[in-house]
């Protein structure tokens, strides 16, 4: 009886969430009919009460907008029916003439069923097949009227539930989470006025700047057609041969070639709008602005060792993070934050805002924050809400506005146009987790899969029959800026987007030393699979435009000489406002200092000594992060003190990749027992190439000897990610362990590729 209280309190939450909004949009937000009369329906109960029900409906009132709840089955105490209704009352066996004989045309319940899985595949995204998504909400902090009329942002508190999905771009659906890749980071904001779409990366910059040029871009970076190989990698010939005759996609490189690609988790990960867009107030005054997401946990990525090995121990790490996470209530926060801008500061800028491979460095324009966006549930169905998910560019509500980003003008077609041979049609909007919560009213009808039943005779504009119904909503609806153009017509591009170079160097310039490391190691990795010579040649000639010590150390790792550079589209650049901006550096957002959802493993075997394991255990829990008991086998174990602790996972099928951190808890035969196996070995030996904290207790240290750790740095000074305690009931343990979690990783000890 608990468990059932505990799920009707889920659901009931659920219904909330989208319940209360759509039901009874506040005052002021929507626009009713001048005569509630006058709306024409020959239906008379449309307006016979304002109580809501079949035959009982307010004026206005939609129930296609009505909770997510109406769509919702639960077929627990039901019993199997067809598509129809009908009951069904043998769904093992066909129906056949005679048990030996053939089969019978007549059987509709076996022709249903088959033929609705004939077709239960719908096509996968072009780009960004792979994906995850979750529910959530955002809460504005601050009124933003005197940047924007957007009623998402028009009081504090205000909270707007959301739908998320995060994605690979280049994978097939069922590509693994960890590939090197742009992630997609994509928010439908279900608003009072509308939903708006904010379709961004976790990289602020994208490959090209112009629409015309992204078939290109995806034919050369999926799969070759003529062998559909490499699965979810730009490490082969075509990629690295359209983008090394693109200079305009060196600075995207740059972000894709660090450890950006390669998220620890989509809770720890930036996301951006890329484009410039426009706020917009209500007295028509227009600003730019960037859209930047921060997540609360701080941005965390994997070493690529980790991330090729994670792809075969967990295809689905990301995915499964992000579920977990949600469902243990260690909810995943970003804060939005806006850069706003006029358009005479923007004409002061060395470089052109409408160029998509363009930052706008925060030494510029700072980042304000301006609220906070929660995942707090988790979806019901992966087909019916992260797969039918649409998003659009084009999704935009009053307040909001484009800017003349030529890459963008190619998005807002793009978006609708997709859905509908993904999704069958031009009623994508009423699949029930891309329906507005906001009202929807007009004389479009019919079409593949409709599911609203329009009322009345009138489905025109103008019209007195329907008493002009649904009306203009004048200034009170979207209106784009007024903004004055004039120009030839031209295919051409502006004078600054021939820069490709000041901003990647800009990059390289604001990375740590430890990035810069991994990024010439990317560099290599990808241009070692790529086969044409003269690819990877061209490739380095365009890198030495960025940084010659950048493209000397790619070279030298191909064993190749340095070419001379490419000759740059832009002979004299402007001069960039910064040569460095921190803020790109990952290491600049260390995170909350917490430490949750980060996976522990306590190593155990017989002799352990339980009291550490234990208290250890305890101590992480209380700190909502995930420990668990990995050994040889499942099982119990015997503790040194007598007491059992179950093993909770094996090495083999939790390898260290897998684990954030990892406990040696101490002990006797423990030790000695984990250090005859090559499994802890190689567990520990990863942990420490990885950087990743490791604490040992006790007798433990022998396994760590044994896997060849040491507790100094080169430089001889203490390593501030390996903790060893020779006493068990050491009051710092659990301080400092958790502090080094926190930090995430210890890469002053880096040793890649490994020492012999
Ligand atoms: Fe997309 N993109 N894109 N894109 N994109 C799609 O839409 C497209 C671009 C992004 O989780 C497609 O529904 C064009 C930039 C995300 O469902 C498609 C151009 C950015 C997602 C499409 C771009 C993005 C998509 C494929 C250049 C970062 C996944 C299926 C003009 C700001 C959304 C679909 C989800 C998906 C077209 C460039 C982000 C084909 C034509 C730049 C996050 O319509």
């Amino acid at each position: 009886a608990q468990d059932l209280a505990a799920a009707m309190a889920y659901n009931a939450n659920k219904a909330l969430e989208y319940g209360e909004v759509s039901g009874l949009p506040e005052k002021g937000q929507t626009v009713e009919p001048p005569n509630p009369s006058a709306t024409g329906s020959t239906l008379t109960e449309t307006m016979s009460s304002h109580k809501v029900g079949i035959g009982n409906t307010r004026p206005g009132f939609n129930p296609g907008n009505e909770p997510l709840d109406r769509v919702r089955v639960d077929s627990s105490d039901r019993t199997l029916t067809t598509n129809q209704g009908v009951p069904v009352a043998d769904n093992q066996n066909s129906l056949k003439a005679g048990y030996r004989g053939p089969a019978l045309l007549e059987d509709f319940i076996l022709r249903e069923k088959i033929t609705h899985f004939d077709h239960e595949r719908i096509p996968e995204r072009i780009v960004h097949a792979r994906g995850s998504a979750a529910h959530g909400y955002f809460e504005c902090y601050e009124p933003l009227q005197h940047y924007t009329r957007a009623s998402l942002f028009s009081a504090a508190g205000k909270r707007t539930p959301v739908f998320v999905r995060f994605s690979t771009v280049f994978g097939e659906r069922g590509s693994a989470d960890t590939a090197r890749d742009a992630r997609g980071f994509a928010v439908k904001f279900y608003t009072d006025e509308g939903n708006w779409d904010l379709v961004g990366n976790n990289i602020p910059v994208f490959f090209i700047q112009d629409a015309m040029k992204f078939p290109d871009l995806v034919h050369a970076a999926k799969p070759e057609p003529h062998f559909a190989m490499p699965q979810a990698s730009t490490a082969h010939d075509t990629f690295w041969d359209f983008v090394s005759l693109m200079p305009e996609s060196v600075h995207m490189l740059m972000w894709v070639m660090s450890d950006r690609a390669i998220p620890r988790s989509f809770r720890m990960m930036q996301g951006f709008g890329v484009h410039t867009f426009r706020l917009v107030t209500a007295d028509g005054e227009s600003r730019f602005v960037k859209f930047h997401w921060r997540p609360l946990a701080g941005t965390h990525s994997l070493e690529w060792d980790e991330a090729v090995k994670i792809a075969g121990a967990d295809a689905d790490f990301h995915r499964r993070d992000l579920w977990e996470a949600i469902e243990c209530g260690a909810f995943p926060e970003y804060e939005l934050g806006m850069q706003i801008f006029t358009e005479a500061q923007a004409e002061e800028f060395s470089f052109d805002v409408l160029d998509a491979t363009k930052i706008i460095p925060e030494e510029l324009v700072s980042v304000k924050p301006v609220g906070k966006l929660v995942l707090n549930r988790n979806p019901d169905n992966f087909f019916a809400e992260t797969e039918q998910v649409a998003f659009c560019a084009a999704h935009i509500v009053p307040g909001l506005d484009f800017s003349s980003d030529p890459l963008l003008a190619g998005r807002i077609h793009s978006y609708v146009d997709t859905q509908i041979s993904r999704l069958g049609g031009p009623n994508f909007h009423e699949i029930p987790i891309n329906s507005p919560v906001a009202q929807v009213h007009n004389n479009q009808r019919d079409g593949m899969h409709r599911q609203a039943i329009n009322r009345g005779r009138v489905a025109y504009e103008p019209n007195s029959l329907g008493g002009g119904c649904p009306f203009q909503a004048g200034a009170a609806g979207f209106t784009s800026f007024r903004e004055p153009v004039a120009g030839d017509k031209v295919r051409g591009k502006p004078e600054r987007f021939a820069d490709h170079y000041t901003q990647a160097t800009l990059f390289w310039n604001s990375q740590t030393a430890v990035e810069q490391e991994h990024i010439i190691r990317a560099f290599r990795f990808e241009l070692t699979r790529v086969q044409t010579p003269a690819i990877r040649e061209r490739t380095l000639a365009m890198l030495a435009n960025v940084a010659q010590e950048l493209a000397a150390s790619i070279a030298e790792g191909l064993g190749m000489a340095l070419p001379p550079a490419q000759p740059r589209a832009m002979q004299d650049p402007p001069v960039p406002e910064v040569a460095s901006s921190p803020a790109l550096s990952l290491f600049s957002r260390p995170g909350d200092g917490s430490i949750r959802m980060r996976r522990i493993a306590i190593l155990v075997a017989d002799g352990v000594s339980g009291k550490a394991a234990a208290a250890l255990h305890a101590g992480l829990s209380r700190e909502q992060a995930v420990p668990r008991f990995v050994g040889a086998r499942l099982g119990t174990v015997r503790s040194a003190d007598g007491d059992e602790i179950e093993a909770d996972i094996t090495f083999e099928t939790m390898p260290s990749v897998l684990f954030d951190a990892v406990a040696v808890p101490g002990g006797h035969q423990e030790s000695t027992a984990l250090v005859h196996s090559g499994e802890a070995i190689e567990f520990i030996r990863d942990q420490y190439r990885h950087c990743k904290p490791i604490l040992v207790l006790d007798g433990g240290i022998s396994l760590i000897e044994s896997a060849d750790v040491k507790l100094t740095l080169p430089s001889g000074e203490l390593d501030p990610g390996v903790l060893y305690f020779e006493n068990v009931n050491d009051a710092d343990i659990l301080p400092q362990f958790i502090e080094a979690i926190a930090a995430h990783r210890h890469f002053e000890r880096e040793i890649e590729p490994p020492r012999p």
